[in-house]
């Protein structure tokens, strides 16, 4: 980890703004859930916000991400609409999917999104099959797959990592080491540290990065996104991060060591990006406070227009898909 130099203040009004909208949406999708408003499930990613919109303004139009089920932060940080967002997870018609992908599977291609994968590990091949795909048109687009550190410990990360390795595609592998799996600490399952040092078995660069800094984020995202772009092959970042929430649905994550989520509150990814402007004279405590409750007003605004919105009719079962 680096010194971070400051990104200028539209950048960081952005990464503030969408990451209040992650995490109030967060907030109000678990609240829908436990009114079985949602169905199926929910993996929260509050917490984590720093990582989806680093990550998202380190990009450009073209680039695509592929995600796990823990993917709403990554798919508003993208640009999918709020409305867009509340009203898939509510199985609606105008959902990012016609209602019919929820929670787990948000995918977007106008925003470069290929998609949310419940499966872990499965993002990853799809990532180096985008990156593959560019290579070959000669496109400078690259191909980014987050996952989590509990993925790296499937067969796909490996072999995806080989083979972008080999064939030094446009590629960045971001884990988002949130130090669970499940309901497993990482200790439990995965032999190294620091998931970085499994580049070295690809001969590719690891890095490892602060995940609850918004800058730091996209600082060390722009360097590999750079090098991919440049043809220098692919790279795996790991940022440090932490879920403050369990691992779905109702979980309250009783599995955690005592005092760990307060040491993790202290530096939370809103608050540190916040103190930061608050400090350099860019943000003051009441612009905050009208800046969250703007952002509240949006998420209920779309809340209510989704629960009005129809469910698709049963017929668009059999519309878009393969046979
Ligand atoms: C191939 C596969 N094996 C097991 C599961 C069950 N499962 C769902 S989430 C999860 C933990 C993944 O942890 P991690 O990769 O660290 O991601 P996080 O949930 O922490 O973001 C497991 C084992 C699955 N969905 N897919
Ligand atoms: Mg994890």
């Amino acid at each position: 980890m680096t010194t971070v130099p400051a990104l200028n203040l539209d950048s960081r009004q952005w990464m503030l703004r969408r990451m209040l909208e992650i995490r109030i949406a967060e907030e109000q999708i678990q609240g829908l859930f436990m009114q079985n408003l949602i169905r199926g499930t929910t993996h929260l990613c509050i917490g984590q916000e720093a990582c989806s919109v680093g990550i998202a303004h380190a990009l450009q139009p073209g680039d695509t991400v592929t995600c796990t089920y823990r993917g709403h932060g990554h798919a508003l940080a993208l640009g999918m609409t709020m409305q867009k967002l509340i009203a898939e997870m509510m199985g609606k018609a105008s959902g990012a999917c016609k209602g019919k992908g929820g929670s787990m599977h948000l995918t977007d291609a106008s925003i470069g999104l290929l998609g949310e994968n419940a499966i872990v590990g499965a993002g990853l091949p799809i990532a180096v099959g985008a990156a593959l795909s560019a290579q070959v048109k000669g496109e400078s687009r690259i191909a980014v797959a987050i996952f989590g550190e509990g993925a790296t410990n499937i067969g796909t990360f490996h072999e995806a990592l080989n083979m972008a390795a080999i064939w030094k595609l446009p590629v960045l592998f971001i884990c988002e080491n949130n130090l669970y799996g499940e309901y497993s600490p990482m200790e439990n399952t995965t032999p190294v540290a620091h998931i970085a040092e499994r580049a070295t078995a690809y001969n590719i660069p690891g890095v490892v990065e602060d995940g609850q800094d918004a800058e730091a984020v996209y600082d060390a995202v722009k360097e590999a996104a750079d090098r991919a772009r440049y043809g220098e092959g692919p790279t795996l970042l790991e940022l440090k991060t932490y879920r403050y929430r369990g691992h779905s649905r109702t979980d309250t994550a009783p599995y955690r060591r005592p005092g760990e989520l307060d040491e993790w509150l202290k530096r939370d990814p809103i608050d540190v990006l916040a103190r930061k402007m608050i400090a350099d004279g860019q943000l003051d405590e009441t612009e905050l406070e009208e800046l969250k409750q703007g952002t509240e007003r949006l998420v209920f605004d779309a809340i209510e227009w989704a629960k009005a919105e129809p469910f698709p009719p049963i017929e668009s079962l059999f519309e878009d898909i393969y046979a």
